[in-house]
């Protein structure tokens, strides 16, 4: 029977829960599949997403969209209103904070979730990590300095889709050597983020806890 609605899926812990936050801040009509960890590489999944990985968008007339920063410019676009309009000004520095996000920050952490992919001994490897987290302090700190300078709420100094895939990579942090006391700006972000009626919807679609002071 063919599908009747768009459907995003996800698995618990990953970039996909910043697409999950946009459905329920915008209250889209997109349902979320959240599989178990492996069932990415399994064929059902393949033969909607060949790149297994997540988020990917399976939209109810078959066709297929992936990687983050296009799904949530196409759930900003579709169903996201004026807020989320891709024309103003907040839309622009929203697609400029995504593609640093999630080319920079995200790229940046290569070496943390697969060292195997970039060294072949455990001392090379070990010494790739060590220089990714070094790339990452930078790219935290930056982020933490963009946060204060923003009046400390939002990451643009109003809500938009940034914060949700910022909080994602504020989690991950806590996975990497690096402290978020170092990032004061970012761990208020992160409690603010977890007192938010939407974010907890999204992790609780995702089987995620929320981490900070709100849990
Ligand atoms: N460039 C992609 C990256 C997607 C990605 O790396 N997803 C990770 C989760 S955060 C994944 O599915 N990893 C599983 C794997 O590589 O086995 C995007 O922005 O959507």
């Amino acid at each position: 029977m063919p599908d009747t609605q768009d459907t995003l899926y996800t698995m618990p812990g990953t970039c996909s829960l910043a697409a999950n936050i946009a459905i329920a801040w915008i209250d889209a009509p997109v349902a979320v599949e959240n599989m178990a960890y492996g069932d990415h590489k399994k064929d059902a999944y393949l033969a909607i997403n060949p790149k297994g990985k997540v988020p990917a968008i399976k939209f109810a007339d078959g066709d297929v969209l992936t990687e983050l920063s296009a799904i949530l410019a196409w759930l900003g676009a579709t169903h996201g209103g004026e807020g989320y309009a891709r024309d103003s000004k907040l839309g622009r520095r929203e697609a400029e904070a995504l593609s640093f996000m999630t080319t920079e920050v995200h790229g940046a952490y290569g070496p943390h979730f697969a060292a195997q992919n970039f060294a072949k001994s455990d001392s090379a490897q070990d010494e790739v990590k060590q220089a990714a987290y070094d790339r990452l302090r930078g790219h935290y700190k930056r982020m933490n300095d963009k946060l204060s300078s923003a009046d400390g709420d939002w990451y643009l100094g109003e809500k938009s889709f940034a914060d949700a895939f910022l909080y994602v990579l504020v989690r991950w942090l806590d996975q990497t050597p690096l402290t978020l006391s170092d990032y004061p700006a970012l761990a208020a972000h992160r409690d603010r983020m977890e007192a938010d009626a939407g974010v907890k919807t999204a992790l609780g679609r995702q089987d995620m806890q929320p981490m900070g002071a709100a849990s």
